[in-house]
């Protein structure tokens, strides 16, 4: 059992929870109210000092961010599935973690956060970013089923969070239908959740 620090509309929070349901792993969920800004208050940062969801509470220790969640929950109850340690197979993972880190947080997430919340930031620079990231996902689901290797990875998890509500951030995803077909193989797999809740 792990304790996932998150808020009901956390992208971010979503990727975590997704994975434990995929890997059957018991989660507990503690949701903060981000209107309040009870992620920015002095309790919850001693938790994340980054001031933001998600982090887990696991085995007496705390670790923060959406990836090095995905990962330690991998690890921790999925095996070699969804995160392999052999050499080419975890640096093949290891890059799609890095493009949702980058291009999808600062494209896709900040896009939408810019339509959809009235954040700062300029919205063309962020779409562009998104884009690159939309076509680097099309590009290889044309003719791969999962992002990183022959199965589902936590690449697929990590990346798959914004990249599904894109058209929130006004972007036409029509333009992406190999990208439209692995959201939907994703949604397929046995113990897949909704981001609602
Ligand atoms: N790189 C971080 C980004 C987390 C993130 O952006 N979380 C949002 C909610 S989805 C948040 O807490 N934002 C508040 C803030 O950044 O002040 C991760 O992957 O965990």
């Amino acid at each position: 059992m792990f304790k996932l620090y998150t808020t009901r509309n956390s992208g971010n929070g979503y990727k975590v929870r997704l994975l434990a349901s995929l890997v059957g792993a018991p989660c507990e969920q503690v949701f903060l109210d981000f209107a309040a800004g009870e992620h920015k208050s002095p309790a919850y940062l001693k938790i994340n000092p980054r001031g933001q969801v998600p982090a887990i509470e696991a085995e007496g220790r705390i670790i923060w961010d959406s990836t090095a969640c995905l990962v330690y929950v991998a690890r921790r109850y999925g095996g070699e599935s969804w995160l392999p340690t052999d050499p080419l197979g975890m640096a093949e993972v290891a890059q799609w973690l890095a493009l949702a880190s980058n291009e999808i947080q600062f494209g896709l997430q900040a896009a939408r956060g810019i339509v959809t919340m009235r954040r700062p930031g300029n919205l063309e620079e962020c779409q562009a970013r998104g884009r690159t990231a939309l076509g680097v996902i099309e590009q290889r689901t044309a003719d791969h089923p999962w992002l990183a290797l022959g199965r589902p990875t936590i690449a697929d998890i990590a990346c798959q969070a914004y990249v599904e509500v894109a058209g929130d951030a006004n972007i036409d995803m029509s333009a992406y239908p190999a990208t439209q077909a692995w959201l939907k193989r994703i949604e397929g797999l046995p113990g897949w959740v909704s981001r609602v809740q």
